[in-house]
């Protein structure tokens, strides 16, 4: 279907007509957001039908991404550009007297994800949709995403998320396609025709509806599905036996507790908590999933047999996990194969992807929690732990080997491991961390399985990260490169040829100013405080963890504030530094943080010697949209995390490919930037891998002789708790006990030296603005590499052994 302006307007009226019997005079900037979102929808929704018929007509091999965040973001835009209408639609309703940009403003980011996991999963969504692969998404429907974050007095408060609160037009409810999930009850083996089988009985049965979004490709007429599942009851509204029996409440009740699973999303991304119904939410909608999956598969005809080379399922860190012994029942249980057949099919078909090293992320589930949600499946994971067992106990003759490598092990279920029992491949997610998996977390698993192991870098969708977010560096490009870069983003490196270039310099600068000046006056306008456009915008935006060390950044700006007093004729850039960081609600020590960048804040902007040189600014409820605005201005890319801990970052991808120049550790796909554009066009600090290993190793780190050796340090340390920053002595005596006392975790002071003598080069590379653009340049140049339809071309290559 073709579509011009003149059609669309007249869609477009009828449209909100249709929906709210109104004109464009009278219809609120919600509305007409509706109204044009719903028109976008019916647009896509002929391609959308034609895709599904073409991959079950031509039997194409399905990839499913299974994960418990999808953090998507806005998608009116977006899908304005990968059906290639933007344009024409903003020229549309501008002569309708409708500015579009206001329209996209409207829209609510659907925010189901925490950070780095969630938004890579929503970025690879966009790529399989746009490479061209049969790739759908599959997760939860909560009706609260991650929470809003507002700042009180300097403190993080948190508020719900209510996103489906005006309705949400992208989705469709497809209630024909509902399916049950059981849980509890119990479980007897029987005999039946010289078979075991399994009776389940007593569970509590909870219906799961799937609620279908399209995913558009670019310009190419695919659009997949993500279909996020929503927990109802079957009856549902009431449980009619309790209700007949005049038990009211009772059946009220459980009408709750079954809508408890899809209610919210888990706002903490590092500790597990061993919460009963985040493993319900687990096995909810990885049992919806399969269930469907299996259904769609078992309509083709083809032998059960065969299913690994129709379905392939990536499973995002250990959350989806239990996929494995579900796949398992369904086809021991209900297709009747055999287990070692059934488990070659499961094996084929799953693959895992592990995003974190950190110990305390690591899921494990109690054993009496497990075997009583869900008796079955634990049954087949005692069964493969058992297999596998036998299997290391043959191969090494160590009991020590089995009891460090067994899935049930010391009253726990250990997701990860079932992971890569259950997989035919293991990814990390940066060429260092996957080597970090390898000979360190994993490094049993990999002299097992060594076959099993690969690395997928991480990447990022430039549609939305550059062409949608950033349209005036995206047009820049075009004009001098021509268009090609946005089918085929590594094109991008033809820009190298102009990084000297004095004139394409210029141009790269004024985009930058522009946007720099654009986010000035969107924050102006949104919370009064004026920003200097002419100053670096140093950007520091992921979630809020010890390891990402916020509080390095925060030091290096307290230095440079008694610097500024202490010599008021400092040459220095005028600097702001922004953070954007949600902290998880129990969180205290990330929680002091926020407080203490919002205190030094105020304690910049109360000082009169150091105004209009330093200021800070605290981004509230940074997401997805907040992240489309800042990265775009952005001058510097903070990427600090201690070497080791960060698996890969992706936010250093986005700003990189938004001309900003990252000062980071070697740490996570950081190296890769460095490798990409080299070491003049990064700058680097801090500790390496080795060390840091090694200083884990010995446990020889002490961050008192720091703190005593460098009086910059003491002054910092000491500012913390004796009142200088105008707050009570107590406020941050958890966080100077954190550094020294406890030791300080992740080596804040001892890079804190290297850390302050990169940002000094940050300062004098910037004061050479020929050096800087040129930088700047050759950064957005070699981003293409970190394209996601790069790194979803080689999961299909190498992992769903799809042929592209
Ligand atoms: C872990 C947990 C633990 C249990 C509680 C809930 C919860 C929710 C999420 C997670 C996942 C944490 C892992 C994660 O987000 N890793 C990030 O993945 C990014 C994409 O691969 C990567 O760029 C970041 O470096 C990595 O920190």
């Amino acid at each position: 279907m073709q579509i011009d302006k003149e059609t669309l307007k007249k869609d477009f009226k009828r449209k909100l007509t249709a929906l709210y019997a109104e004109n464009i005079s009278s219809a609120s900037a919600f509305h007409k957001y509706y109204a044009i979102s719903s028109l976008v929808k019916d647009y896509s929704s002929e391609k959308w039908m034609n895709s599904n018929d073409n991959y079950s007509n031509k039997e194409k091999k399905q990839v499913y991404y299974f994960s418990m965040e999808f953090l998507i973001g806005r998608l009116l835009g977006s899908n304005l550009l990968n059906l290639g209408i933007k344009d024409m639609c903003k020229e549309a309703l501008a002569e309708l007297g409708i500015d579009l940009d206001e329209l996209l403003e409207v829209e609510h980011d659907a925010g189901l994800g925490n950070g780095g996991l969630g938004r890579l999963a929503a970025c690879f969504l966009d790529s399989m949709a746009s490479v061209g692969i049969p790739g759908h998404g599959c997760g939860i429907r909560y009706d609260y995403g991650l929470f809003e974050q507002k700042i009180v007095n300097g403190y993080q408060v948190e508020i719900p998320d209510n996103w489906l609160k005006n309705g949400n037009v992208w989705e469709v409810r497809r209630e024909d396609k509902a399916v049950v999930v059981k849980f509890g009850g119990e479980v007897t083996p029987v005999l039946e025709n010289d078979r075991l089988s399994f009776k389940h009985e007593n569970f509590e049965a909870v219906l799961a509806v799937p609620y279908d979004t399209p995913i558009i490709g670019y310009k190419n007429n695919t659009v997949n599905t993500l279909r996020l599942w929503s927990a109802e009851t079957i009856d549902k509204d009431f449980d009619f036996d309790s209700f007949s029996k005049g038990e009211y409440t009772k059946a009220v009740e459980h009408k709750y507790s079954v809508q408890s699973i899809s209610q919210v999303l888990y706002p903490d991304d590092t500790r597990v908590e061993g919460k009963i119904l985040r493993l319900k939410q687990q096995y909810f909608f990885v049992s919806a999933g399969l269930q469907s999956i299996i259904r769609t598969y078992k309509k083709m005809h083809k032998p059960i047999n065969k299913l690994d080379e129709y379905i392939q399922i990536q499973i995002n860190d250990t959350h989806p996990a239990v996929a494995i012994a579900e796949l398992m029942r369904i086809l021991v249980d209900e297709e009747m194969l055999e287990w070692d057949e059934a488990f070659k099919i499961t094996t084929s078909v799953m693959s895992y992807t592990n995003h974190t090293i950190l110990a305390e992320a690591l899921e494990k589930w109690p054993i009496n929690i497990f075997k009583k949600l869900l008796p079955r499946i634990f049954m087949i994971i005692n069964e493969i732990n058992e297999r596998f067992c036998k299997e290391v106990y043959a191969k090494y003759d160590d009991l020590n080997i089995v009891h460090d490598m067994a899935i049930i092990c010391d009253g726990y279920v250990k997701m990860a491991y079932l992971a890569i029992v259950g997989s035919h491949s293991v990814n990390g997610v940066a060429k260092l961390h996957t080597e970090i998996l390898k000979e360190r977390e994993l490094s049993k698993f990999y002299n097992f399985f060594p076959q099993k192991f690969n690395n997928k870098t991480n990447g990022i969708t430039h549609r939305r990260w550059l062409l949608q977010s950033n349209p005036k560096l995206a047009d820049l490009i075009t004009k001098n490169i021509g268009q090609n870069w946005i089918k085929e983003p590594i094109k991008l490196i033809n820009l190298l040829s102009y990084s000297k270039d004095k004139n394409f310099q210029d141009k790269i600068y004024e985009v930058k100013q522009a946007n720099k000046a654009q986010f000035s006056d969107y924050f102006k306008s949104k919370h009064g405080v004026t920003i200097d456009p002419n100053s670096i915008f140093d950007v520091q935006v992921k979630r809020l963890h010890a390891y990402k060390r916020q509080l390095l950044n925060v030091f290096n700006i307290l230095d440079l504030y008694y610097r500024l007093k202490d010599n008021p004729s400092l040459d220095i850039v005028p600097r702001t530094f922004f953070f954007g960081a949600k902290a998880a609600p129990g969180y205290y020590l990330a929680k002091q943080t926020i407080k203490l960048i919002n205190t030094v804040a105020d304690l910049i902007d109360n000082d009169q010697a150091v105004n209009g040189k330093i200021k800070v600014i605290f981004l509230e409820n940074y997401s997805v949209s907040l992240a489309e605005k800042i990265i775009p201005a952005a001058d510097v890319s903070e990427q600090i995390s201690t070497t080791t801990k960060e698996a890969s970052g992706t936010g250093n991808m986005k700003l990189m490919m938004n001309g900003a120049i990252t000062i980071a550790t070697l740490d996570g796909a950081n190296v890769e930037i460095r490798d990409q554009v080299g070491d003049d066009n990064i700058v680097i600090f801090g500790m390496k891998k080795d060390e840091v290993m090694e200083y884990e190793k010995n446990k020889s780190y002490n961050s008192t002789e720091y703190y005593n050796k460098d009086p910059r340090l003491k002054r910092i340390l000491d500012s913390l708790v004796n009142g200088s920053l105008g707050v009570p002595t107590s406020e941050f005596s958890d966080i100077h006990k954190y550094l020294l006392a406890n030791n300080d975790e992740f080596f804040v002071l001892k890079d804190f030296a290297s850390y302050i003598d990169a940002q000094n080069k940050i300062d004098e590379l910037y004061k050479n603005q020929g050096k800087w653009r040129e930088m700047s340049i050759i950064n957005i140049a070699h981003s293409g590499a970190f394209s996601s339809d790069n790194t979803i071309k080689k999961y299909a290559r190498d992992i769903w052994r799809i042929v592209k």
